[in-house]
């Protein structure tokens, strides 16, 4: 298959696409309750880079899948995603008061809203799998989404690596433990979003395997690259920028990147769309977006 599409384009119309039934799976701010339903609106519904629905309707399209069956998943791991992100900035975690260019949600709500705002996220995805329209799916396509959402959620995905980072908040960190770290808090959803894909677009196990060394590559890279432009702010020992010096972390990334692309060579041109991506995030378009996460 030729894509006809160049990527400007093709990422446009994604993420056009995605706006929209994230929309539409959000409880309405006029239904009970309505601050909760507010603030988790304002969350999700803002200038956030939507790379891994973006890799789920990447991963399904190049093999077959149709984009209204792509939808949901691509919709659920946003809401896992960005319920990560509000529970990571409130004060028990990072603590951070800015978040995708706007007050982070617990600064523009209060705490318990925002708690409560990322529980009901988390579980507003699992809804989202199971609901009627989420289609389209066989029985056991939609038990292995489920199983595999699941499983890069918690604790031996990214809530896990998480867990992990306190964990290791006073040891001197080894570079695999902070490998270790990023492949589970980072990786993990990275790496669902592509299989999610792929189970839909019912890909056999060899081509499932070979795309899942693309997303861990690139998953590390995407963590390597946020720590390189994160570098003037965060000087903890979990940025690779501290461990390896910044030029050694850039090289990393490109070694990374080139492997993430290698992995995608028996395919062709079919998964012009996952090439595309790869170059999204970690080149030139992530870093001009960069300035509102
Ligand atoms: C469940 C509390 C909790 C934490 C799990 C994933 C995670 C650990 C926390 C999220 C915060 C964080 C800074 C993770 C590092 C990965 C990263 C750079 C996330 C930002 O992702 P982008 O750049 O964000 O895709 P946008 O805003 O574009 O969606």
């Amino acid at each position: 298959m030729k894509w006809t599409v160049n990527a400007e384009d093709y990422i446009e119309n994604r993420l056009v696409r995605i706006t929209d039934v994230l929309e539409k799976h959000l409880p309405k701010i006029t239904l009970a309750p309505v601050r909760l339903h507010t603030a988790m609106r304002y969350t999700v519904l803002n200038a956030g880079k939507r790379l891994r629905p973006l890799l789920v309707y990447a991963a399904g399209e190049a093999f077959g899948a149709n984009l209204d069956q792509l939808d949901n998943a691509a919709c659920a791991v946003e809401f896992i995603h960005t319920y990560s992100l509000v529970h990571d900035d409130l004060p028990a975690m990072d603590n951070d008061d800015f978040r995708r260019g706007q007050a982070s949600c617990h600064k523009a709500f209060d705490e318990a809203t925002a708690i409560l705002a990322g529980d009901a996220l988390q579980v507003l995805a699992f809804e989202v799998l199971l609901a009627e329209d989420s289609l389209k799916l066989n029985a056991l396509q939609r038990l292995q989404v489920l199983a595999a959402l699941t499983r890069a959620c918690g604790s031996h995905g990214m809530v896990g690596g998480q867990a992990l980072e306190f964990e290791l908040l006073t040891t001197n960190l080894t570079i695999e433990q902070l490998e270790k770290i990023h492949h589970l808090k980072t990786g993990a959803l990275i790496r669902s979003s592509v299989q999610l894909g792929a189970i839909i677009a019912e890909i056999n196990q060899e081509q499932t395997m070979q795309l899942d060394r693309y997303a861990t590559c690139l998953g590390l890279a995407f963590q390597i690259q946020d720590d390189i432009l994160d570098h003037d702010t965060d000087k903890t020992s979990f940025s690779y920028v501290v461990h390896l010096g910044i030029s050694k972390a850039q090289n990393k990334v490109r070694e990374l990147y080139q492997q993430a692309i290698s992995a995608l060579i028996p395919f062709g041109d079919k998964v012009a769309p996952l090439h595309w991506l790869a170059k999204y995030i970690i080149e030139e378009k992530y870093q001009s977006v960069r300035g509102v996460s």
